[in-house]
């Protein structure tokens, strides 16, 4: 099963967010996405789910290579994506929201799956 994320830029920033649930999870800080649902391309679902728990409109720009272990049967697959319309809230499955500049990045207590793909969208934030 794919679980995508999206590393969300504007204006040289990046979006991290602030799981609010499962209590192991909670208080740790991601890069926001969810699990494809069936038919969905991994570009679509990441639209879909940053719709979702930000309520913004957005677009995946490129793939970070590589793909990070989750729980048995998951991986982690991360795209950059640029924002198009709304200003990111906290819908859903998050309780706080930062953009981080990239000096920045180390602010906050990132999941340790993510940690790979956040440095690497960090290297294509000052080109964003
Ligand atoms: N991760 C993760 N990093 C990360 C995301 C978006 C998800 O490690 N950036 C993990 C956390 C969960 C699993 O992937 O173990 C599923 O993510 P979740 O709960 O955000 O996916 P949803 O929203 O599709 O899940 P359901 O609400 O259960 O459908």
């Amino acid at each position: 099963m794919v679980v995508v994320a999206g590393a969300l830029c504007d204006g040289g920033r990046l979006l991290a967010a602030r799981r609010s649930a499962p209590a192991e999870l909670a208080g740790r800080w991601e890069l926001p996405g969810g699990k494809l649902e069936p038919g969905e391309s991994p570009e679509e679902a990441l639209v879909r789910e940053l719709r979702e728990e930000l309520g913004v409109e957005t677009e995946t720009v490129e793939r970070i290579p590589g793909e990070w272990p989750l729980k048995p049967g998951y991986v982690l697959r991360v795209w950059t994506a640029r924002l198009l319309s709304g200003a990111p809230e906290p819908l859903e499955d998050h309780d706080e929201l930062r953009w981080l500049a990239r000096h920045e990045l180390d602010s906050v207590d990132w999941l340790d799956q993510d940690r790979p793909a956040v440095a690497e969208a960090a290297l294509r934030l000052t080109a964003a």
